[in-house]
C-alpha cells in the first residue's frame, strides 16, 4: 500500500529508497562530556576539544537549532514528514552501579543511536557512558509510533556495563601519534574490548537483505555478532577502513547512493578482500570528492569528511552540506540532483546531513542485492 501521510507506519530497509518520513535531531541543550575512555580515543590528539567539558554555548546551540529547524523545513517543503525528539536534561550526571560521568552528551545526532531495519527500530548499546542515557531523548517518538503502527517493532539492545573491561587502556594516552593510531586500525586493534556487545547504530548500513557494519571504536566484534543473531534472516558483513586512525561511524567512510554504487573515503578505502561481495554483484566503488574544508569547525569531534556524509532521498536526489562543492560537483556528475542545505555550523553537534537524522519510513522493500 502506498505510503500516507496521515498514517504512522515505520519502515526502512536501505539507504536510498524515497524517503518519507524521518526524525532530524535537535542541538537542545548539547553538552561536551567530561573525559572517559572511549570518548578520548576518539578526540583527534590536536583537537581544541582536548581537556575541555561542559555544556555548549548558547549561542553555538540557537545557531545549530537554526540550522536543523531549517533543515527539517527544507524536507518538509519536499514531502518528507519530520519528527524532532524531546530532549532530557543533558547536565545530569549518569550513575550506575559500575560507572559514573558527570554529564551527558545530546540529541544529536539520532543517527548513531537508531537502526532501523524493516518495520524494526532498535536502539543501539552505544559505547560512551555520556550516551548511555540517550535513548530516552526519542522514547516519546517511539512511543507515540508504537502506538500508531500496530506493525512496529520498538526493540532495545542489551544495555552495556561499561566498566574499564570495555576499554583497552593502551588507547588513554592523549599522545598516540597517528602511525601508531594507523598500525592499530590496520590490526583491528581498537579502544574498545570484547568484554561485552557494543555497537553504535551508525556503524550499520542498510542494503536490503545485508547489514553492513564497521568494526572499529565504537563496534566491537560481539557487537556484530548480537546484530547477526538478532537479525536471523539478514547476512551480517564486517568491514573495516584500516586508513582511518580514529574509526567510528561508517557514514563519512562508506556512502551508498543507489543499488550499484557507492562512494568512498579515499583516505579510508574498504581493503580489496572486502569488496569481492560489491564487485560480484555489479557495484561501482568511487573514490569521494575532497572535502571542501581543511579543518572542522571549532568544538567538532567529527573529521572533513562529514563532507561525504550526505542524506539520500531518492536513487536520484540527494542533500549536500552547501559549503561542499566538490562533493556537491561529484554527486552531479555522478547523475544525482543535488540538495543544498547549510548544516556546517551544527557539525560541532555529532555528525553532518546522514548523522542529523534517522529513517522512519522509505518506499521499498527487502531486497537481495547481493544474490
Ligand atoms: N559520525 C561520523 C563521524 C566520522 C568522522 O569523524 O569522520
Amino acid at each position: 500500500m502506498a505510503w500516507s501521510p496521515e498514517k504512522t507506519e515505520v519502515k526502512s530497509w536501505n539507504e536510498w529508497d524515497t524517503l518519507r518520513h524521518a526524525i532530524v535531531g535537535r542541538a537542545d541543550d548539547c553538552h561536551i562530556p567530561p573525559e572517559e575512555p572511549a570518548l578520548d580515543a576518539k578526540v583527534p590528539e590536536d583537537s581544541d576539544m582536548r581537556g575541555q567539558w561542559g555544556r555548549r554555548p548558547q549561542e553555538t546551540i540557537d545557531r545549530a537549532n537554526e540550522l536543523l529547524d531549517n533543515f527539517a523545513d527544507q524536507l518538509r517543503k519536499r514531502g518528507v514528514r519530520v519528527d524532532r525528539p524531546v530532549s532530557i536534561d543533558h547536565s545530569q550526571p549518569v550513575t550506575t552501579p559500575d560507572f559514573h560521568t558527570d554529564s551527558q552528551f545530546g540529541c544529536m545526532p539520532p543517527r548513531d543511536v537508531l537502526l532501523t531495519v524493516g518495520h524494526e527500530m532498535l536502539e543501539a548499546t552505544m559505547s560512551y557512558r555520556c550516551r548511555w542515557f540517550e535513548y530516552l531523548n526519542y522514547r516519546p517518538l517511539l512511543k507515540q509510533y508504537w502506538e500508531e503502527d500496530p506493525n512496529f517493532r520498538h526493540e532495545a539492545a542489551p544495555k552495556p556495563r561499561l566498566t574499564d573491561a570495555d576499554y583497552h587502556p593502551d588507547y588513554l594516552s592523549e599522545k598516540i601519534g597517528d602511525a601508531k593510531r594507523l598500525e592499530w586500525a590496520a590490526e583491528k586493534f581498537f579502544v574498545t574490548t570484547e568484554e561485552e556487545p557494543l555497537f553504535d547504530a551508525a556503524d550499520v548500513l542498510r542494503f536490503g537483505k545485508d547489514l553492513v557494519v564497521q568494526h572499529g571504536f565504537t563496534t566491537n566484534l560481539k557487537g556484530i555478532e548480537w546484530l547477526r543473531r538478532h537479525f536471523p534472516d539478514h547476512r551480517v558483513h564486517t568491514v573495516n577502513f584500516p586508513g582511518d586512525p580514529y574509526p567510528i561511524h561508517i557514514d563519512a567512510t562508506f556512502t551508498p547512493l543507489r543499488p550499484g554504487l557507492i562512494v568512498n573515503n579515499p583516505q579510508r578505502r574498504l581493503p580489496e578482500e572486502q569488496r569481492e561481495m560489491f564487485h560480484k554483484n555489479g557495484w561501482e566503488i568511487v573514490d569521494a570528492a575532497q572535502p571542501a574544508h581543511n579543518t572542522p569547525p571549532p568544538l567538532c569531534y567529527s573529521s572533513t569528511w562529514l563532507s561525504m556524509n550526505v542524506l539520500v532521498l531518492d536513487p536520484k536526489t540527494v542533500c549536500v552540506e552547501k559549503s561542499e562543492v566538490y562533493q556537491a560537483e561529484q554527486m552531479d556528475k555522478l547523475g544525482m540532483e543535488v540538495v543544498e542545505v547549510e548544516l556546517r555550523d551544527a557539525y560541532a553537534f555529532g555528525g553532518g546531513l546522514h548523522c542529523c537524522t534517522a529513517d522512519v519510513y522509505r518506499d521499498g522493500e527487502c531486497e537481495d542485492y547481493f544474490p
